[in-house]
């Protein structure tokens, strides 16, 4: 086959046009991953705070293994509703996050129910049937004891709790008393960073930590104003992060739902003496992960099965209110 000049002048186009394709796409590559390293070198694990976007119907579903919303902001006044579309009955049960029961609710299969709360505060609901609420004296403590939601033994679903987690707050997102305040009953026993016995961990500043011989944070919920640094500290004797879970969930309840978007990003506390320190800048819920030991799995969390079947999920509440009361 010949060449002629007329056909090597038309081989030589398209040959500029895909070395000028090839340079374009270096650069998008180039920039895109630039920047994303930048804003978050961890895009699944992106969480939002406010108000949830237009597919959300205002109403937690129960999806057997879990609930549609594990994290969700009610004002106070406004009605939270659940629905279980299962072929079993459900029995929810919703608790203070120190496990004061709040309200019980039977749901028949296919049915509805609601729940109007009257006080601020932090409540887990979950399904009585898989799901209770446990604690635990820490090891090596003088009688600290973590609390949490936990799957029950006995369940199809063990490890994994089938619950969630309303913060009920005014229109603001505040209202709740602040870590700060509580008294030395809610966090009874001595603290491992100061060995003093009476509010052990929510002096100023606030901190979060992971004791030793146990597999969860201390304490599961944390109560803060946001632009305050929250220090996290890790007392065991192996690695733990702090990330944000994949449950974007925030509920005005008012009609109007939107979402927003923050990026984070995620923390290893090194054992032995780990810490680290996180600021929240806006205000919302975050429900945070431990990666190394839980993951996120159907509608819920999950704990690896191979820390002796330690039951507990490695996750952490911090409701953050606004800087300045409303
Ligand atoms: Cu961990």
């Amino acid at each position: 086959m010949s060449t002629t000049p007329g056909s090597r002048k038309n081989q030589f186009w398209p040959l500029l046009s895909l070395l000028i394709l090839i340079i374009a796409g270096l650069v998008v590559g180039w920039v895109y991953m630039d920047l994303s390293g930048r804003v978050s070198p961890h895009p699944q694990q992106s969480f939002w705070t406010g108000k949830k976007g237009s597919e959300w119907t205002g109403i937690i579903r129960f999806e057997k293994t879990g609930f549609s919303q594990m994290n969700v902001q009610l004002i106070l006044g406004s009605t939270l509703k659940f629905s279980n579309p299962s072929q079993k009955a459900l029995d929810l049960k919703i608790v203070t996050w120190r496990g004061k029961v709040a309200s019980e609710l039977h749901i028949p299969a296919g049915g509805k129910a609601q729940w109007i709360p009257k006080t601020y505060g932090v409540y887990d609901f979950y399904d009585a049937t898989t799901t209770t609420f446990g604690s635990f004296t820490i090891p090596g403590s003088d009688g600290e004891r973590a609390y949490q939601v936990v799957a029950r033994k006995s369940s199809p679903y063990y490890p994994a709790p089938a619950y969630g987690v309303v913060a009920v707050t005014n229109a603001n997102g505040g209202g709740i008393p602040l870590s700060s305040h509580y008294g030395p009953h809610e966090v009874p026993g001595v603290s491992t960073l100061t060995g003093k016995h009476f509010r052990p961990f929510m002096n100023q500043p606030p901190w979060i930590e992971v004791p030793g011989g146990t597999m969860t944070f201390k304490p599961w919920v944390v109560v803060i104003r946001a632009d305050t640094p929250l220090q996290l500290y890790n007392y065991d004797g192996m690695d733990h992060s702090f990330f944000p879970g994949v449950y974007p969930v925030m509920l005005d309840d008012h009609g109007r739902i939107n979402f927003y978007h923050v990026s984070f990003q995620g923390i290893v506390l090194h054992k032995n003496g780990g810490r680290g320190q996180i600021m929240f800048h806006r205000p919302g819920m975050y429900h945070i992960l431990c990666t190394i030991h839980s993951y996120p799995w159907g509608f819920t969390y999950k704990s690896h099965h191979f820390f002796g079947g330690f039951p507990y999920i490695m996750d952490v509440i911090v409701i953050v209110e606004p800087a300045k009361r409303a």
